[in-house]
């Protein structure tokens, strides 16, 4: 296991969920963290907690993925003590809608293909030449289920994360004869804020999702990643799918009420 005491981290949607669960377990690992997402407040109020729990050493990055320019300006831009990126946990995703493809609406292909795919390429393409440069390094893309299994209503959802699922593979083929390390973490049901972004706010809507289920939380998933980036540095763990005991596919889960 390698340590991750002063390591810099790149999370990206570290606002809420799984992002957020991921910045709590760096921070008790000693990690210097580069927090970012879009909603400032949420960030900072984070900051607060960790750097009072854990005496973290963070940096706070409004950011929009979609923007590349706003993405690189804010990498070109980090201070010398920060620039080095060890690890980015590219995070930052979202679902919107659960329409048939022929009703769907096209602002929310938009945010799905442009947060899910150029937002993770736009990340990849500023931070990884670095890691490159230096030689070491380690990226973790946010997959998922749905990029294994397409199910109905999903699909321009599905097609972001198999194409995640793609990038990861592509990328850990163009690093081959580096020691940069690349992993798809890649979860069944997560209990996040993802179900009322996915139904623009409905929230009971969102809550029948979980229904008699025990889903996976933002710590189960951070616990995963922490594993990954903490294997011997000869170790690559490509691909991990985790689910809740509840669930056996995209589609077929156990509801216990
Ligand atoms: P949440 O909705 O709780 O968190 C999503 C995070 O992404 C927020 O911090 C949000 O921050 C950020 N984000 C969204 N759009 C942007 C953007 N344009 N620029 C920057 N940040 C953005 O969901 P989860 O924690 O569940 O989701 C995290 C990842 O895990 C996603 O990639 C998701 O697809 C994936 N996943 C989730 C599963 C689940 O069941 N929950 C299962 C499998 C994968 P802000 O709004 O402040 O910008
Ligand atoms: C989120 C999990 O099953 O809603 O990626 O697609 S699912």
């Amino acid at each position: 296991m390698i340590s991750l005491e002063n390591k810099i981290i790149l999370i990206t949607g570290a606002s809420s969920g799984i992002g957020t669960a991921c910045a709590r377990i760096f921070a008790g690992a000693g990690g210097k963290l580069i927090l970012a997402a879009r909603r400032l407040e949420r960030l900072q109020q984070l900051a607060d907690t960790l750097s009072k729990d854990f005496s973290t050493e963070i940096h706070l990055l409004q950011l929009d993925v979609r923007d590349r320019s706003a993405v690189a300006e804010a990498i070109s831009t980090l201070p010398p003590t920060w620039s080095e990126i060890d690890i980015l946990i590219n995070n930052a995703g979202l679902s919107r809608g659960l329409d048939k493809l022929h009703e769907g609406s096209f602002q929310d292909w938009e945010d799905m293909i442009d947060t899910n795919i150029k937002g993770l390429l736009h990340l990849c393409r500023y931070v990884v030449p670095g890691m490159v440069n230096r030689d070491r390094g380690h990226v973790v893309n946010l997959g998922s289920i749905a990029g294994h299994q397409t199910y109905p209503g999903g699909n321009v959802y599905c097609a972001t994360k198999a194409a995640v699922r793609a990038i990861s593979e592509g990328l850990k083929q163009d690093l081959l004869g580096t020691r940069v390390r690349v992993t798809s973490v890649d979860p069944g049901m997560v209990e996040t804020e993802f179900s009322q972004v996915r139904f623009h706010g409905d929230t009971e809507r969102a809550s029948k999702v979980y229904q008699g289920v025990t889903p996976l939380t933002g710590d189960d998933v951070a616990d995963v990643i922490f594993f990954c980036v903490t294997r011997s540095p000869h170790v690559n763990i490509n691909e991990v799918v985790l689910m809740p005991v509840d669930q056996a596919s995209a589609t077929l889960v156990n509801r216990r009420t």
